[in-house]
């Protein structure tokens, strides 16, 4: 594909996920003009309405019921994946083997295996690819990395992640079909830990490094839900809450924890990082806030500031408004297309890709059976090539 035309991008998925992308292909030109932009070319549901609206409400030119035909169609560069998450793999390999680039939501797969053959295909067909880890694009986490990256912290001894929401309480609420897959472990590959741990696992590895060892426990606080798709009550086995402790391969020592059952929190992701020379805090709530604390200031003028990341200089932030106006959640996808598309244009590697999802998966992995098995479990080590054999 020219560097300089625009990608054009199937899309498989019409829920939440499906919005927050479409709405990013559809802004990036606008505020990144640099890159090349991305078309709407294709969107895809089983549902036939479901897909001809959200064409129509989104700005897609066309629309299929079988993600099989995006794949052959010779009009789409990208095919993305934003459909449940037991069809990553399937989707992923084909297209693959199809010649397109892939992008995935989060996790990317439901199991190491099925991670390990995403890989595997991304790699042998040389195609491009991402996973939607769009967190990393807040622009004060982008500046906390960076801040790391130059030594402001100096060395990491301890970081925490919290992400607790609280939207599955109720007994009533069904498992599986549309909306509640998440809770339907067959579906999803598992309750909160792929699911929300995973953006805290993935926010660690990029900003502390790889984890060596984890010990953690779970717990399904309602046991049987009716389900959706079959009407009748059913075992649940996907975790409502899941809480690690961590050892990173740097030495530092961490702690985790999701939840959908922490009444008042809807989506409170947070993270605290201490170092030799500094500490940094952030807060999905207040997510253009990066809390700092630098040992190196003046003894009496030493505290706690906030910066509100808002800036020409800061992270991403020239692309948008005018100084001290500030943007939210849909512009990390923005951002990450803009990553993508920069990443492309360069040859550099700009945003977390395949590996790197497996690597939060193989965390991830090793998370459920420490808390299966109730002891410490190492981390699969995932970075290296002989890593995938077999996993075709
Ligand atoms: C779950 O409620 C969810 O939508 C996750 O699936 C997303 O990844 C997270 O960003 C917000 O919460």
């Amino acid at each position: 594909m020219p560097a300089n035309r625009s990608l054009k991008i199937g899309l498989v998925g019409t829920g939440f996920m499906g919005r927050t992308h479409s709405n990013a292909y559809g802004q990036v030109r606008r505020f990144f003009p640099d890159e090349a932009g991305a078309e709407l070319v294709a969107v895809c549901s089983r549902d036939e309405t479901k897909a001809r609206e959200f064409a129509s409400q989104w700005g897609f030119g066309s629309h299929e019921t079988d993600w099989r035909r995006l794949v052959e169609r010779d009009d789409i560069d990208l095919i993305d994946i934003a459909s449940p998450n037991d069809t990553h793999a399937e989707i992923a390999v084909a297209a693959a083997q199809a010649g397109k680039m892939v992008a995935c939501e989060k996790p990317l797969g439901r199991t190491v295996a099925e991670a390990k053959r995403m890989v595997e295909a991304v790699e042998r067909a040389g195609v491009a690819n991402m996973v939607w880890y769009n967190y990393r694009r807040v622009p004060a986490l982008a500046l906390a990395r960076q801040m790391i990256d130059e030594g402001r912290l100096g060395r990491i001894f301890h970081s925490r992640f919290k992400f607790l929401q609280d939207w599955t309480m109720s007994a009533d609420l069904p498992q599986g079909g549309a909306g509640t897959w998440r809770l339907d472990a067959g579906v999803s590959g598992s309750g909160v830990t792929g699911d929300l741990l995973a953006h805290c696992i993935d926010a660690a590895l990029w900003l502390v490094g790889p984890v060596a060892e984890v010990s953690g426990t779970s717990e399904i606080f309602i046991r049987e839900r009716v389900h959706a798709l079959s009407g009748k009550p059913q075992a649940v086995t996907a975790e409502d809450a899941s809480l690690f402790l961590a050892r990173f391969a740097n030495g530092s020592l961490a702690t985790f924890e999701a939840t959908r059952f922490a009444r008042g929190h809807k989506a409170l992701f947070t993270l605290e990082i201490n170092g030799e020379h500094g500490s940094v805090a952030w807060d999905l709530h207040d997510l253009h806030r990066l809390q700092f604390f630098s040992h190196r200031d003046q003894g009496a003028f030493r505290g706690w500031r906030s910066i509100h990341v808002s800036d020409n200089d800061h992270p991403y932030m020239k692309a948008w408004w005018v100084p001290g106006l500030q943007i939210g959640y849909e512009h990390t996808f923005v951002h990450q297309v803009a990553d993508f598309l920069a990443g492309l244009r360069t040859g550099e590697k700009r945003v977390p890709d395949f590996r790197d999802g497996l690597a939060a998966d193989a965390v991830v992995e090793a998370v459920l059976r420490s808390a299966r098995e109730r002891r410490w479990e190492a981390v699969e080590d995932v970075s290296s090539p002989a890593t995938l054999e077999g996993a075709a």
